[in-house]
């Protein structure tokens, strides 16, 4: 019902507002992607939170859409970012978990062959640029973010060593930096606005991907930001929300930066998470390792390493002023495999010569009715044995790798996937399943390629860790009251 609420909307937006779009033709947009580390659905206010403040965040959300059902490509990160990139699932470049530097060199990395968005973008006369976490390379001579079409990269190969504050192991192009002063989020911000400031030509456009550490551990914020909190929170969690107010203050700084430059009207952002937050420890230290993780997935089942929604649907939003009509809310299922297409289309590029898993989404924002070709596939060896979902309107299939385990569960009145309709609806499990298995077999096949390429799998949960899902981490995941798992 609210993707029909939806189409009506458009169809009048389009209506009242028919130049809005011939403006866009006539303009190649800057493009800013900003994409968070970690975050649950409920970690930002435009996403229906209640207590992390986010006002830069909200104030875009505002004046773009909100896309309510926007998933990551994998519940973990280098799969996800590898996948946000390319378009392409990320099984398919040989990226099948998070790149455990600290375990030693890794064999999985983005491979030379791969073509990003930058490179798309590059080709089509942006200035391009990243800043913040990378995660994509696996040991020394991988690939680094200059390889794949970015003209000036600051970096780290993959987390803000040792906190967001104050953060060590950046990166500017090919050479290591000593430990900064300030936020992580801030710094990638001052960095990006610098070289938006020092490019040669400012009439070419540009493309900024903005990566934030944030908020993932080793968690850090300044008194500023955890002051906000300290009256109603503990400590720890004062530090997470404020740290997640310093990074939306980052943004703030870019957006101001865009407004200044006179270039924010003509810039298309797009805002989203790489996986969803990771475990929430309450008084009884549900996971003792993660005890200053308070990301907050509000109303979906689990978190970060799991296919359930909890893992993969998170915060997001589209800004493009004179194509997005402000204050839009979309409910289509849409995902980061779909940035690829899409900007390949506003940059009149044609799609990289390869299987491409994601679909062009522009004309959602343009106002104008999308049908998805393909319904959204997941595949990732997570925290429990569903390693498949797929997402076909309001339905929502987990699978195990032989698909003698399914689940199916009915979104638009189950967002918590609580009830089971493998029983009940035993046609609709069939289908999806049959999906499921096509578009697993077309991936499997290209996958296999990659064979030799291992990942650690202790981020898999062991049976006790398994025993503690149990309704009280329902209770400290949550800070509004919300009906206890069926379980
Ligand atoms: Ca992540």
């Amino acid at each position: 019902m609210r993707v029909k609420a939806f189409v009506v909307r458009l169809a009048l937006a389009a209506m009242i507002f028919p130049m809005l779009g011939n403006a866009a033709e006539a303009r190649t947009p800057n493009v800013v992607v900003i994409l968070t580390d970690d975050m649950g659905y409920w970690d930002t206010g435009f996403s229906g939170g209640p207590v992390i403040e986010t006002p830069n965040l909200d104030k875009l959300a505002e004046r773009g859409m909100i896309l309510t059902d926007f998933y990551a490509s994998s519940p973990w990160c280098s799969p996800s970012r590898a996948a946000l990139l390319t378009g392409r699932h990320p099984y398919r470049s040989g990226i099948y978990g998070p790149i455990m530097l600290k375990h030693g060199p890794n064999l999985q990395h983005l491979r030379a062959e791969e073509v990003t968005i930058a490179q798309v973008l590059k080709e089509a006369g942006y200035d391009t640029c990243h800043v913040g976490k990378w995660h994509l390379i696996g040991q020394k001579g991988d690939p680094t973010p200059n390889d794949f079409g970015f003209d000036h990269a600051f970096w780290t190969e993959q987390d803000a060593r040792f906190s967001i504050l104050n953060p060590a192991g950046f990166i500017r192009n090919k050479t290591p930096l000593p430990r900064l002063e300030g936020l992580s989020a801030k710094l990638c911000a001052e960095e990006a606005i610098g070289w938006l400031k020092e490019r040669p030509d400012q009439d070419k456009p540009f493309f900024i991907n903005f990566w934030t550490h944030e908020a993932h551990s080793p968690h850090g914020t300044t008194d500023e930001y955890i002051n906000q909190y300290r009256k109603h929170y503990r400590e720890n969690e004062c530090v997470f929300y404020g740290m997640v107010s310093h990074m939306d203050a980052a943004i703030g700084m870019l957006v101001d930066e865009l407004e200044a430059q006179g270039q924010l009207d003509n810039t298309l952002i797009l805002f989203s998470a790489d996986n969803g937050c990771e475990f929430i420890v309450g008084d009884d230290e549900i996971d003792p390792r993660n005890d200053t993780n308070h990301g907050n997935t509000g109303p979906l089942r689990y978190w970060k390493g799991f296919n359930y929604e909890g893992g993969i649907r998170v915060p997001a939003l589209a800004f493009w002023p004179g194509v997005i009509e402000p204050g839009q809310v979309c409910s289509e299922p849409m995902s980061s495999l779909d940035y690829m297409p899409t900007l390949c289309a506003i940059a009149k590029q044609p799609l990289p010569d390869r299987n491409i898993d994601g679909e062009n989404i522009l004309s959602v924002f343009q106002g104008k009715v999308f049908e998805r070709e393909q319904a959204l596939f997941f595949w990732s060896a997570g925290r429990d044995r569903h390693h498949i979902a797929l997402r076909d309107g309001d339905y929502k299939l987990l699978a195990t790798e032989g698909f003698d385990d399914l689940e199916l569960y009915d979104l638009s009145t189950d967002i918590r996937e609580k009830r089971n309709r493998v029983v009940e609806l035993p046609e609709v499990a069939q289908r999806l399943v049959t999906q499921a298995k096509r578009i697993r077999a077309d991936i499997a096949a290209e996958r296999d390629r990659h064979s030799s390429h291992e990942w650690n799998t202790s981020f898999l949960l062991s049976p006790e860790e398994r025993t503690r899902f149990g309704k009280d981490v329902w209770r400290v995941n949550m800070h509004t009251t919300l009906p206890d798992t069926a379980e």
